[in-house]
């Protein structure tokens, strides 16, 4: 394979180009999380891109994070993606059933029935932070950001605590690979090869076919059946979260969502306190927070040191190498030796820093690795916007030299100006969708 030059880059002319992605896939009320693939708002794009929109306008930023939690199910739970008016998306609201099926969904605007990575009390945070560097006036819509929105994501933390780690464990579990964030990570090859579509799997037909050319860099339509059948599943469970938990084909403690749950329940604890929220409220959120660090702490291989996650349905650990191993990162909570030993692992030659890589930005997985597909979406590429996840982790844990070379890395990756929504680690081209939002959202954050 022919090694791609490292591409230099201008940081006035990105931040610039990621503003203009973020103004031209705002809708309104909502910024699409790419013009054409996703044309709807997903739960964990809308947080990293109110981060972004933060540095266009605090206000808008808040509206961001306002529509997200206006579609906040009566039990908690922040659905995955909120459906604006336009369809061009499958699966959309109709094969989902949600309005009419679960007695918790709201009728508008229309939802799915699952929900993704608990990012948004980082993100509330995060525009704070941005506000108070700003005007008077960005630091008051900042703050009232965060009076606003405290007691709904309360209520999520609660929901993911009560609904999906009920035995208290503090590993969240997820129902759906959908709901990691990361679809088909090769971490859920084996919990999906148990998931057997039924014969009544009704049929559909896929629209992202037509949007990436080249099919590699999607998902299989085995695995899409595997998708769609979860949602059949559900539907039968009328999207109650017990049954859910219960008869659900699928059933994975995460470890990456888990190590998320973490550190964003300490920050919201922190505002919390500042915000003058209930104490005991603040109280559960520092208990999680505590009992999810040391389960993603406890979750390590012992041959690797990477964490683990357990597939609750097969009873077993899940021993995949992948970038979800560093969870332990992104929350924090190993001892000192331990944690530079993760950090030397995730910069150093089997991950960012591979000889290979065009630039050091950690692959989803490991190009060492057997499971390697340098194009294959979750199962090589790079991502920026999981890039910036491990850059702000770093800074808040106070490995400051390793936040600014992810920076660093990352600008020089999307140099090329496309702001993909990843990128193939040994030539940086640009893969599936062009101008998504949540890149030129975390790039208009570290430019400026
Ligand atoms: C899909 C929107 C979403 C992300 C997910 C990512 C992808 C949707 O896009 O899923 O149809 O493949 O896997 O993490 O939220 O950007």
């Amino acid at each position: 394979v022919r090694r791609a030059a490292r591409r230099s880059y201008d940081v006035a002319d990105l931040a610039m180009g990621a503003a203009d992605v973020l103004r031209s896939n705002d809708i309104g009320t909502m910024v699409t999380a790419a013009p054409a693939l996703y044309p709807h708002m997903w739960s964990w794009d809308a947080a990293f891109i109110s981060i972004g929109l933060a540095h266009l306008g605090v206000e808008r930023a808040g509206q961001e994070i306002r529509t997200l939690l206006a579609a906040q199910w009566a039990d908690g739970m922040i659905p995955h993606i909120v459906y604006g008016d336009r369809g061009g998306y499958f699966p959309g609201p109709g094969r989902w059933g949600t309005a009419e099926l679960s007695a918790s969904a709201p009728q508008a605007p229309l939802t799915s029935g699952i929900c993704q990575p608990p990012v948004h009390a980082i993100a509330v945070g995060r525009i704070l932070d941005v506000a108070r560097r700003g005007t008077d006036a960005d630091r008051a819509a900042g703050e009232q950001l965060v009076r606003d929105s405290w007691a709904a994501l309360y209520r999520w933390h609660a929901w993911l605590a009560q609904y999906r780690d009920p035995d208290g464990t503090g590993l969240i579990a997820v129902v759906h690979g959908w709901e990691s964030g990361m679809d088909n990570s090769p971490r859920w090859d084996g919990p999906y090869s148990a998931v057997i579509p039924g014969p009544d799997l009704p049929s559909y037909v896929r629209l992202d076919r037509e949007l990436v050319r080249d099919g590699a860099e999607r998902p299989t339509d085995l695995e899409y059946d595997r998708y769609l059948w979860l949602i059949e599943e559900m539907r039968r469970a009328s999207y109650d979260p017990v049954k859910v938990y219960e008869t659900c084909s699928f059933l994975v403690a995460d470890v990456f969502v888990s190590a998320i749950f973490a550190v964003a329940s300490d920050v919201l604890a922190d505002l919390g306190d500042e915000f003058g929220a209930p104490a005991e409220h603040v109280a559960d959120l520092r208990r999680w927070a505590a009992r999810s660090r040391a389960a993603v702490a406890a979750s390590r291989s012992p041959e690797t040191g990477l964490a683990r996650d357990y597939d609750r349905r097969a009873g077993a650990w899940i021993d995949v190498e992948t970038l979800a191993g560093f969870a332990p990162l992104i929350c924090g909570g190993l001892d000192a030796d331990a944690e530079r030993a993760l950090i030397e692992t995730l910069h150093g030659p089997h991950w960012a820093g591979h000889p290979d890589l065009v630039a050091k930005v950690p692959p989803t997985v490991s190009p060492d690795s057997v499971g390697f597909k340098s194009r294959e979406y979750w199962r090589g590429p790079q991502w920026p916007v999981v890039s910036w996840l491990f850059g702000w982790a770093h800074a808040r844990h106070g490995h400051t030299a390793q936040a600014e070379a992810l920076r660093a890395e990352t600008l020089s990756l999307v140099g090329d100006g496309a702001f993909s929504e990843y990128y193939e680690p040994v030539t940086g081209e640009a893969l599936g969708s062009r101008r998504q939002s949540w890149t030129a959202a975390v790039i208009l954050d570290w430019c400026t």
